[in-house]
């Protein structure tokens, strides 16, 4: 099959490590090279404990929602380089705004998997650890596709003119004139969500106002059963260059190049040099979501492709030609199923939510159609009592 990676037409995109994991830099890496020097083997190996960590609790969540206990479940397997590169190019001041399938952004974020896990068990609508507001500045799973770059494009206008008043600029006329902010925004979205409105109207409020953003978009090829090129005739880091953001498309499952052009966009972004898009090219290896049945819509000859790509293998293949032993994976394997078994232990322990609570947040003002909607529930639940007498 011919490589999904490289059209011919294009530039190759930038990567560090080969498909096996071998350091071979190509497309422009050589430009980014520089911000991987600080990164050391010990890095290096926090972002294999990222990666694994992630996914034993990603198929732990798959095997609960089969269980029955979950309602549903969004798998993030085989997107685990990118995600992982990216947050971890990511400053603590920096905001991000995910979709709904970065749990390894929200695990580096500091957000405790347990939390997406309630989401998804119908525990919480949304919002991360109470114990800890900021929580990494990670901010909330939305499944509206594309109204995280609306809120990430708002946030970042919002860096922009809080640092133009800090320099005692009080117009609101942001952009052009290279205020360094000093913090940035990372929006997150998938190839399908570029044809919605909302996210290439971000990309004209970005460009028009020069917002410290980075637009980071995990092509992983499918929109539930809609292929990517049905979405897109152009490779989708172009579109950005005509909404006049610097764009590169990366191997996104090269953790390397993830990290090194995440590093750069951001930087430059905090430092009054405008917004930057990246098209990460990965792969969704499992289903859209657990309702979802993908050898109804994709050849098997894809799927095995693309295993063969694996962001885990390749780092992995990556550490041991650094010297790395076998008693480092294994030590990081055992760890991530033994946090995969206490986030089954703790969700499956977690209390039901008091039914009342999904008529408290609605309205911040007593409102009567809730009122009338909270008194039906009563009667309806006080009607079982009536039986059981
Ligand atoms: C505005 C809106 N339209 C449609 C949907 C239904 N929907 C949920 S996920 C999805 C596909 C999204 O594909 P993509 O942006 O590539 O992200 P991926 O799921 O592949 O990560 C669709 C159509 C939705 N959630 N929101
Ligand atoms: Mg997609």
């Amino acid at each position: 099959m011919e490589s999904p990676l490289h059209s011919g037409v294009d530039p190759e995109p930038i990567r560090f490590l080969d498909d096996a994991g071998d350091y071979a830099p190509s497309g422009t890496a050589a430009e980014f090279a520089e911000e991987l020097e600080a990164v050391g083997v010990e890095d290096f190996k926090q972002w294999y404990r990222d990666m694994v960590g992630t996914r034993a609790f990603d198929t732990e969540c798959t095997h609960l929602q089969r269980q029955g206990q979950l309602a549903l479940w969004v798998p993030s397997v085989g997107q685990e380089g990118c995600q992982v590169g990216l947050a971890r190019a990511a400053e603590p001041q920096d905001h991000i705004f995910p979709a709904y399938r970065e749990h390894a952004v929200a695990k580096i974020r500091g957000v405790d998997l347990l939390n997406i896990a309630a989401l998804f068990r119908g525990l919480t609508h949304g919002g991360w650890d109470v114990t800890d507001p900021a929580n990494g500045n990670f901010h909330l799973y939305t499944l509206v596709l594309g109204a995280q770059t609306q809120h990430a494009t708002g946030y970042a206008l919002g860096q922009l003119l809080d640092a133009k008043r800090r320099a005692g600029d009080t117009a609101l006329d942001a952009g052009e004139d290279g205020t360094a902010t000093g913090d940035a925004t990372m929006v997150f979205y998938g190839d399908g969500t570029t044809s919605q409105g909302d996210a290439n109207e971000a990309l004209i409020f970005a460009a028009s106002y020069q917002t410290p953003e980075v637009f980071v978009v995990q092509n992983n090829r499918w929109a539930i059963s809609v292929p990517v090129t049905r979405q897109s005739r152009t490779p989708l880091y172009r579109r950005a260059l005509g909404f006049g953001l610097r764009s590169v498309q990366i191997d996104g499952n090269d953790p390397l190049a993830a990290y090194a052009v995440g590093r750069r966009f951001l930087h430059l972004a905090r430092t009054g040099r405008g917004p930057g898009y990246i098209e990460a090219l990965t792969y969704r290896i499992g289903a859209h979501t657990t309702s979802d049945d993908p050898t109804r819509y994709r050849e098997a000859g894809e799927l095995e492709m693309w295993q063969q790509r694996d962001p885990i293998e390749r780092l992995e293949r990556y550490l041991r030609s650094l010297g790395v032993e076998d008693a480092f994976f294994d030590e990081a394997h055992a760890t991530a199923d033994r946090e995969a078994k206490r986030t089954r232990d703790a969700i499956l322990s977690l209390p039901a939510p008091d039914a009342d609570s999904m008529f408290a947040y609605v309205y911040s003002e007593p409102h009567p159609r809730i009122e009338e909607q909270r008194e039906w529930l009563d009667r309806y639940e006080s009607s079982f009592e009536e039986v059981a007498e």
